[in-house]
């Protein structure tokens, strides 16, 4: 394994020597001016000039690959960085399975990748548009400068699938890289592909609701396009990946110290009960339902990016060696799946239950199981802190049926235990198991920023340790 050096030279930092592939170089460099068009646009409101303590990318060893520094978001380095290639790499999976991985896009599987290509970087534009007011609510510089971090690392994701559009698809690459900029998440007329990159992320618990389930989605499907025959698509996620670790981070640890608040002002107050909202909200903190009823909103609309539980796409970008299942190389089967079959939970005659599916067409409800074990590990950890204080409240991920809108439960209305609800009931319930206005008002009346170093707004603690190591009280953005 050879790890090329990064060319920091250039206009666009890059490891897969842009110097010499002149055509591609032109061609990003033409595409360049319109993504820093709609970073102003669309990017972060407001602070573009503030000095942002950021990671950037220097490098591909896991070692040692970014560098913290003060930066002006525009003047962030976006740059191409592909993990190091594998020697002597081969096919893992599906009917190629054993042959040497593809540098170039084979002929018959161009649409199928091209349409995977862009479906990714799709969502990465998307959620800087869905987290760009959030700035001005910020409950401390430490958390805006993560969402800064966050929002300028999808943008580095989307570099990375122009990249590829624009090396290996010719001018329908350079066609879908130019759309990836003109879609916009939540437009009536040019909305983002994918549903959940569509919805709002109107405050600060939704962000790390959002990085939490949401980003993770992307842990998975970039795992999945990690396996790829298409080598420079496993390279490619394979770095991605080095940089999600840390929103999920975000997500994880945003969601902690929000539970860990409420429950410090619940002990302080001498309430034992987490239902009695009215007392626990007059503390200025967010009381554990709403919380729990986030989770629900995040999670059920995730779920949807899985697609369908039966899908001939995914069946057939598997078969192709397209795209692999969570952590292939770790399984033990015989990676091609033909004579195999996976336990899929449909909807028979009204009710919900497993039925075996050929295992080629259930890859989607394969990764969504993994998906669900993968999002239980860090609902385990907030629930410690909340039994630390004694307080009888668990968070539990609702019923995989609740609350769809893509695959087999999108046509019932199901509670968050999994029961099917007639219409009626679900209108009457919905409150109980989604954000109602009231909760988002009460939420949003609590988003009042926070910007003096070592500060932090009422409801969310601080965190454990500073990023980069950095002590309390250090400035994590420079307002300008
Ligand atoms: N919304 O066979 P089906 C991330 C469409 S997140 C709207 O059931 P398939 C990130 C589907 O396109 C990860 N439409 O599903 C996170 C198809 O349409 P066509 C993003 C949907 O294709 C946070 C039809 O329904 N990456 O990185 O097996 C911040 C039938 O589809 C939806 C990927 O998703 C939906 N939810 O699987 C930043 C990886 N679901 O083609 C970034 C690439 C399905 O018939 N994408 N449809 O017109 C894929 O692997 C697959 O496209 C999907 C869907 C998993 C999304």
């Amino acid at each position: 394994m050879t790890i090329a050096a990064v060319d920091y030279d250039g206009l666009i930092p890059n490891n897969v020597a842009l110097g010499q592939d002149v055509r591609v170089k032109r061609a990003l460099e033409k595409w360049h001016p319109g993504y820093i068009n709609w970073w102003n646009d669309m990017g972060p409101e407001g602070f573009q000039e503030s000095l942002v303590y950021l990671r950037t990318a220097v490098g591909v060893d896991p070692k040692g690959w970014a560098k913290f520094d003060y930066v002006r978001m525009p003047q962030y380095r976006w740059g191409v960085l592909l993990a190091p290639q594998m020697e002597g790499r081969k096919i893992p999976f599906g009917r190629h399975k054993g042959e040497d991985v593809w540098q170039e896009v084979p002929g018959e599987y161009r649409a199928m990748l091209r349409r995977l290509i862009v479906i990714q970087g799709d969502t990465e534009p998307a959620s800087v548009e869905q987290q760009r007011h959030l700035g001005k609510t910020a409950p401390s510089l430490y958390d805006m400068r993560n969402l800064f971090q966050v929002n300028v690392e999808e943008g580095r994701h989307l570099w990375a699938m122009v990249y590829l559009l624009q090396k290996y698809f010719g001018a329908d690459g350079r066609e879908e890289a130019e759309a990836l900029l003109e879609r916009r998440s939540g437009d009536a007329d040019t909305p983002r592909m994918l549903g959940a990159f569509n919805e709002k992320t109107p405050d600060w618990l939704s962000f790390f609701m959002f990085t939490y389930f949401t980003d993770r989605d992307g842990k998975m499907q970039l795992e999945a396009l990690a396996q790829s025959g298409f080598d420079p698509l496993s390279r490619t996620c394979r770095f991605m990946l080095t940089e999600e670790a840390h929103h999920m981070f975000v997500g994880e640890t945003g969601v902690t110290r929000i539970i860990q608040r409420t429950c410090e002002a619940m002990k302080e107050a001498g309430i034992g009960d987490p239902h009695d909202i009215g007392k626990v909200r007059k503390l200025g903190v967010i009381d554990l339902p709403t919380i729990q009823k986030k989770a629900n909103l995040h999670f059920s609309l995730t779920l949807d990016l899985f697609g369908s539980e039966i899908s001939t796409n995914a069946a057939n970008a598997f078969h192709a060696g397209i795209k692999g299942r969570y952590r292939e190389n770790r399984l033990t089967d015989d990676h091609q799946l033909e004579h195999d079959t996976y336990p899929v939970l449909r909807l028979i005659d009204g009710k919900i239950q497993n039925e075996d599916a050929p295992a080629l067409s259930a890859l989607n409800m394969r990764l969504r199981d993994d998906y669900v074990a993968d999002c239980n590990v860090g609902i385990g950890r907030w629930n410690k802190v909340i039994e630390s204080f004694g307080i009888p409240f668990e968070i539990k991920l609702p019923h995989v049926a609740f609350h769809r809108h893509i695959g087999e439960f999108s046509k019932i209305k199901a509670d968050v235990a999994g029961s099917v609800l007639a219409d009626g009931d679900w209108s009457a319930r919905r409150r109980d198991y989604l954000p109602s206005d009231e909760d988002r008002d009460f939420i949003e009346s609590l988003m009042r920023p926070q910007f003096e170093p070592a500060k932090f707004a009422s409801w969310i603690a601080p965190p454990k340790v500073g990023i980069d190591n950095k002590p309390g009280e250090f400035e994590y953005v420079k307002i300008v």
